[in-house]
């Protein structure tokens, strides 16, 4: 899985923390197969050029698959999905916390405003 370690900091450079965590969803969404929901093996392969992920050997697709598939049916669910980025990337999630704490911190300020 060493080989996905480095990915979403990438990610995260293009859309910069902030959008990160929407980016997430908006990257499930593409990533799944649209009549089932979820992300299947067959739905990642042939979508995951749209994240930029076509570099991607068909190993470790299925192993992105199966390491991400925490209830054991065999594909990803939404939730699944997201924790399988974080899980890959530590030092992501740290910084997606920060992210999300400055943005709520900014709301609340914002929401303090006469
Ligand atoms: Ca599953």
């Amino acid at each position: 899985m060493a080989d996905f370690e480095d990915l979403l900091p990438v990610i995260a450079d293009k859309l910069g923390g902030e959008g990160l965590i929407k980016e997430l969803c908006n990257g499930f969404q593409l990533l799944m197969d649209k009549d089932m929901g979820v992300i299947t093996l067959e739905s990642l392969r042939r979508n995951s050029a749209l994240l930029g992920l076509q570099d991607l050997r068909e190993d470790e697709l299925v192993c992105m698959v199966r390491e991400g598939d925490l209830d054991g049916d065999g594909v990803l669910n939404q939730m699944e999905f997201c924790v399988l980025m974080f899980r890959l990337s530590p030092d992501l999630m740290d910084e997606s916390w920060y992210w999300l704490e400055q943005t709520l911190q900014l709301q609340e300020e914002l929401g303090k405003r006469p």
